[in-house]
């Protein structure tokens, strides 16, 4: 079904929405008629796309130009996930929040739902501003912009950039009671490209993969921490960054990002509040793009971040992918602030 030759370009907005939310019916009622196995329709989504969106588990090949395109795909793909209840279901079941839903959530119900960017947040900026180590004060105008900041050398005193390392996390999971449990159960594992099932897994894999030896495959995975003695413990090491405001919300949780090379495909979090992310170990390039409705007036960039430095990012509005230098660890912690 092709979604180009739009018969709908003088309508109103409200048409417009109409007869693309038939067309997304018509396709759906196709896929569920059809015999085409999910091989064949990534063969399909492969050919069609170039970039790539993470869909629960499942990462799709999506240029996110083609966004309608690869929106109805990825439909499709989820229509067949929840129908034969293939294994990526029960990633959507757990969102990116770590909360359980009862209606399994997906990446067409994420994009559909999610609010309009104000184009405001991009419109004539080519590049992440760049601060250097700033106060709260300071920092004000700058906090709820949604606009791409990196905070240079913020967390370059802080312990956790000379303490944490592979080493150290496994040593916490290895000894706190509960603690693997509580990731599969409670939090949230992201295995990006690797094929780990767990963290168990990770902290489990041999010691010239954890050193990325020449001729093993690199890893880079991350873990959501939401499990309070092991919270406490890692939180000994790092504090929230200075200059964010004072009466700021924040997260009960804390991501870790650690691993060679691959870094995270092209994506949007959904996730209630902005991201802060502090790079303490390698550096990290960053590629962000507009959502779709900005096209036309914002640009996508790419940066790097160095160790010690802090960056903020609107997850929920730009779309970003991560990659790591050649040959180096990067680790990082992250939240929310809001
Ligand atoms: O740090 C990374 O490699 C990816 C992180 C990310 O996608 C996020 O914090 O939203
Ligand atoms: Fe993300």
């Amino acid at each position: 079904m092709a979604l180009d030759d739009c018969d709908c370009v003088n309508a109103s907005n409200e048409i417009k929405s109409e007869l693309l939310f038939k067309r997304f019916l018509l396709i759906n009622e196709k896929a569920l008629n059809s015999n085409l196995s999910l091989d064949q329709l990534r063969e399909i989504y492969d050919k069609k796309c170039l970039h790539r969106l993470r869909l629960g588990n499942l990462c799709v090949d999506c240029h996110w130009r083609l966004g309608f395109k690869c929106l109805a795909l990825l439909i499709i793909i989820s229509l067949f996930a929840i129908i034969t209840k293939l294994p990526l279901l029960d990633g959507m079941v757990k969102n990116a929040l770590g909360i359980k839903c009862v209606i399994p959530n997906n990446y067409f119900v994420w994009e559909a739902t999610r609010p309009v960017t104000d184009c405001s947040i991009c419109r004539g900026i080519n590049g992440v501003i760049v601060l250097p180590n700033i106060t709260r004060q300071e920092f004000h105008k700058y906090a709820y912009s949604s606009k791409p900041i990196i905070v240079k050398g913020a967390a370059s005193h802080w312990p956790a950039v000379k303490l944490f390392s592979f080493n150290y996390f496994k040593n916490i999971f290895d000894n706190v009671d509960g603690a693997y449990e509580a990731v599969e159960e409670d939090c949230q594992f992201l295995t990006f490209k690797t094929n780990f099932l767990s963290l168990r897994d990770v902290f489990q894999m041999p010691r010239n993969r954890v050193l990325n030896v020449k001729g093993e495959s690199p890893w880079y995975i991350g873990w959501s921490n939401c499990y309070p003695p092991v919270l406490e413990e890692m939180r000994k090491h790092y504090y929230r960054p200075h200059f964010l405001p004072a009466d700021a919300e924040h997260a009960h949780t804390d991501y870790v990002f650690m691993g060679y090379q691959q870094g995270a495909v092209m994506h949007l979090d959904y996730i209630s509040r902005l991201m802060w992310q502090a790079q303490l170990r390698g550096h990290k390039t960053w590629s962000l793009n507009p959502p779709p409705e900005c096209e036309s007036v914002c640009n996508g960039y790419t940066f790097r971040v160095h160790p010690g430095d802090i960056f903020l990012l609107d997850t929920r509005q730009w779309y970003h992918d991560t990659r790591v230098d050649d040959g180096e660890f990067s680790l990082t912690v992250s939240s929310e602030y809001g």
